[in-house]
């Protein structure tokens, strides 16, 4: 069978579920992921980093890397940057070579765990002098997003501490309030603060922001510029993430995504290699945000955005897996039969409703993507075609030791 064959018997397929196609792949025209620059670089665990030969150099060559990604496909035309292993003499000039690749900058990720000076804590350190140093470099964060045309602060706190009476919880709380406060004021009516949370690690006993309640919190009290970033390994074994989105959505504080799997804790796993199911459940609560009034614009407006650390595996095909992984979950999650959906639901069938959304899950999405990729003009195997692009194989002569974790 062709391929045109094999796509025309499963347009019919999903034709005869009473799926829209038309609106499908404009949904996945333009779907966009963004790929993070430490992404590229060389990463690893706290008992060893392996250098990859090829690795990034500089942030110029993180974009040149990200730039292959979204040439194969289609949908990551932004890269987020962190300060300082991103930080340059000049800014307005990465805006150009970025613009030059076909990209640009995303959110601005200030770096508040690498300094001496935090072992302790940043923004709620009790040392008023460190609070004020971590304060300025969100500041200069805010400048740098400026000069590169980005809307999005995305801010992960290390602080914590370790043992019970280390610290105290509420100090630090208002401290890092205070700071906040003096950050959102600082940006413009138009940007936003990204707060990301993390149960656990690097601090062991308690996290300032440790989950997406406290996120909430701070989110709330900031005012409009400020949203809550749900980081897909940021939460305990067990916890329903997609019931988070969709508590989230429907306040209006979600602001971002980032993506990952884990088997254990904050992994930082290629998107969908553990659980696929997850993934797509979350997507079905943005796709049916999506097509809520009252949702709608927070939906439309989250920066979805890959955090990743590829330790072992090359990068680029590491990214570009976790690409198309995210985008067959969004895929799916579109073929879900909305109505027949809450129909299972207002008569409380649990059978049919499960199945109306596993139904999605389970169907196969491929001839629906090769589809949509060639319609954008793209190659209907964005991995094969990158493997065949000879690019891996020209950045080998950046030899070993590129930018990256020590
Ligand atoms: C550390 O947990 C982390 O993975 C956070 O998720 C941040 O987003 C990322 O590093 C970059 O700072
Ligand atoms: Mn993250
Ligand atoms: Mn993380």
């Amino acid at each position: 069978m062709t391929r045109d064959q094999m796509y025309a018997l499963w347009e019919q397929r999903q034709k005869d579920r009473g799926i829209d196609i038309e609106w499908v792949k404009e949904r996945l025209k333009n779907f966009k992921v963004e790929t993070p620059s430490w992404g590229y670089g060389d990463s690893g665990t706290r008992f060893k980093v392996f250098k990859q030969r090829g690795v990034p150099r500089n942030l110029f060559e993180k974009l040149e890397d990200a730039a292959q990604v979204h040439k194969v496909t289609g949908m990551c035309p932004t890269v987020a940057i962190h300060i300082p292993w991103d930080k340059v003499d000049d800014f307005e000039k990465v805006k150009e070579y970025a613009a030059s690749l076909g990209l640009k900058i995303g959110a601005v990720n200030p770096n508040l765990f690498q300094d001496d000076d935090y072992k302790f804590g940043s923004l709620t350190n009790t040392d008023a002098a460190v609070r004020r140093k971590a304060i300025d470099h969100i500041m200069e964060c805010i400048e740098i997003a400026r000069k590169v045309d980005s809307k999005i602060i995305s801010l992960w706190l290390a602080d914590g501490t370790n043992y019970p009476g280390q610290g105290d919880i509420r100090a630090r709380k208002n401290w890092l309030e205070e700071a906040l406060f003096e950050v959102v004021n600082a940006m413009d009516s138009d940007m936003r603060l990204l707060i990301e949370y993390k149960f656990f690690e690097p601090a062991f006993y308690h996290t300032d922001i440790a989950d997406w309640g406290m996120a909430y919190a701070f989110a709330m009290k900031l005012g409009q510029r400020a949203q809550v970033l749900v980081d897909l390994g940021h939460h305990p074994l067990g916890t329903n993430v997609e019931h988070i989105v969709a508590f989230l959505l429907d306040e209006g504080k979600i602001g971002g995504f980032h993506f990952n799997n884990k088997k254990y804790a904050d992994d930082d796993l290629i998107v969908g290699s553990i659980n696929p199911y997850e993934l797509f459940l979350i997507f079905n609560e943005l796709v049916a945000a999506s097509l809520d009034p009252k949702t709608a614009k927070t939906a439309e407006n989250i920066a979805y955005m890959i955090d990743q650390s590829h330790n072992i595996e090359p990068k680029i095909p590491a990214m570009i897996r976790s690409v198309l992984n995210v985008q067959t979950a969004y895929a799916k999650a579109l073929l879900v039969n909305r109505e027949v959906l809450k129909e299972a639901q207002m008569r409380n069938d649990v059978m049919a409703a499960e199945a109306a959304v596993r139904e999605a899950f389970e169907c196969d999405v491929t001839p629906l993507l090769e589809a949509v990729r060639e319609e954008m003009g793209l190659a209907p195997d964005p991995m094969k075609a990158y493997l065949e692009s000879g690019y891996g194989e020209k950045i080998l002569e950046r030899g070993i030791g590129g930018q990256g974790w020590e």
